[in-house]
């Protein structure tokens, strides 16, 4: 296992491995082309040995599996005796062994007496895919463990350190919580709520605008931010549209850039006006197609597109209008963990609007489309007051090429807390 974990310089740069600060210089003699990534370099830099540094390499460790663990979380584990590593794995994919379980293998022997860390507390619950950690832990010799937070699992929750307490293991929760509870935030919203995680992304002018009024946007953002959108694709196991977007763009809504598993493809489509010949339909048998429908929608459509492949849903109308919170529970219903919104402006508008939306990441290219007749990224009614605009917090700001990123969680409203 340790083999499959090399050290080498590239690995460092990625921050896989965080490295002490002698043996960072020692790198930086022995490679004077490092010396230019040196600022970088050092805020990796931590204490060998203590616990922030084993946590955070649980935590990288984790991360390994973003993209394959649903409807699982993203989990690590390093078993560590004696100021060695002695062992250290991760969940690879739901279905396959927990992080801990590789991770114990790897330390053989030296499990014993030695400490464990991982990013969420041991599974202790029986009747699922694989046999629960806690007992695996307690065999092997353990005699402390370290966790960064509960599991949101009800199942788990505060009895996995419980049986692990009770077997005479040293537990310690919470170190490096918040990076734990970020990395894992789709989990957590799965298991609190039952619905699935909402990430709104859009591209923009400086002046707010997605597209020219003709409907011109191919492309707003350049390349470097297009390809991250691929990633954010590949991560999450939905993506959504509305039907304003498949008239005015006939998206394909799939990897273009890099290689990586495509999300099934949502349409809201309340009059079913989706065109047989879109990409999302002629497709359907490659990629599943989706589309969000009313009882109000015309019959006939309905057979031709189920026809191509096309899966139809109805979807209960409440005061003329889909509901959006209607919508998650029925895609939770089919498997969705993680969403993303690739709306235009009337989608954009009411998901913001409606509270659903938990992470926004938007890219603004520096340009101009001068003018309202250019479609807008959020559009309809207006909030009516400056106190009730749904805002962002955790703000992250990055340079992508020409273009600027800009992510944040929504914050809960008052009654929502
Ligand atoms: C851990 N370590 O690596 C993971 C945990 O269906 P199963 O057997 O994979 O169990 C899934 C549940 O186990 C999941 O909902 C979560 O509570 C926990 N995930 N726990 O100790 C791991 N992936
Ligand atoms: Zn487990």
């Amino acid at each position: 296992m340790l083999q499959g974990l090399g050290r080498s310089i590239s690995e460092r740069k990625k921050g896989l491995f965080p490295i002490s600060f002698k043996a960072l210089t020692a790198l930086c003699v022995r490679h004077p082309a490092l010396t230019e990534l040196q600022g970088a370099l050092y805020s990796e830099v931590m204490e060998e040995g203590s616990d922030v540094f084993y946590m955070k390499r649980a935590i990288r460790l984790a991360e390994k599996g973003r993209g394959r663990t649903a409807p699982n979380p993203m989990v690590g584990a390093v078993v560590v005796r004696e100021g060695e590593l002695v062992g250290a794995g991760y969940h690879h994919a739901a279905g396959q062994p927990h992080a801990e379980i590789p991770a114990l293998q790897a330390a053989g022997k030296s499990a014993k007496g030695a400490t464990l860390y991982t990013n969420l507390e041991p599974c202790c619950h029986t009747k699922k895919r694989t046999p629960p950690c806690t007992e695996a832990i307690i065999e092997s010799g353990i005699v402390r463990v370290i966790s960064a937070m509960k599991d949101p699992n009800p199942l788990v929750s505060g009895k996995g350190f419980q049986r692990l307490s009770d077997a005479g293991i040293r537990v310690e929760v919470g170190l490096l919580e918040a990076e734990a509870s970020a990395l894992n935030a789709v989990f957590i919203k799965n298991m609190k709520t039952g619905l699935p995680f909402v990430t709104l992304k859009a591209a923009m002018t400086l002046d707010g605008r997605i597209a020219t009024a003709s409907g011109a946007s191919k492309w707003i953002s350049g390349e470097t931010a297009r390809r991250e959108v691929d990633r954010l694709r590949a991560e999450a196991d939905a993506v959504l549209v509305g039907i304003g977007t498949v008239l005015a763009d006939d998206p394909m809504l799939a990897l273009r850039h890099i290689k990586g598993r495509n999300p099934r493809r949502f349409i809201i489509d309340p009059h079913l006006k989706t065109p047989l010949d879109a990409k999302l339909v002629t497709t359907a048998r490659s990629i599943p197609t989706v589309i969000l429908t009313t009882t109000q929608a015309a019959p006939y459509p309905i057979a031709a597109l189920k026809a191509a492949g096309v899966i139809v849903r109805l979807i209960a109308m409440q005061d003329g209008i889909m509901p959006f919170p209607t919508i998650l529970q029925d895609l939770s219903r089919q498997g969705v963990t993680h969403l993303l919104v690739e709306g235009g402006g009337g989608v954009n508008g009411v998901l913001l609007r409606s509270g659903c939306v938990d992470r926004v990441i938007f890219y603004i290219s520096p340009r101009f489309l001068c003018g309202e007749d250019a479609k807008g990224v959020v559009t309809g009614k207006a909030v009516p007051r400056l106190e009730a605009a749904p805002a962002l917090e955790g703000i992250k700001v990055r340079r992508m090429g020409n273009d600027i990123r800009i992510e944040g969680r929504l914050k809960k409203k008052q009654a929502e807390i």
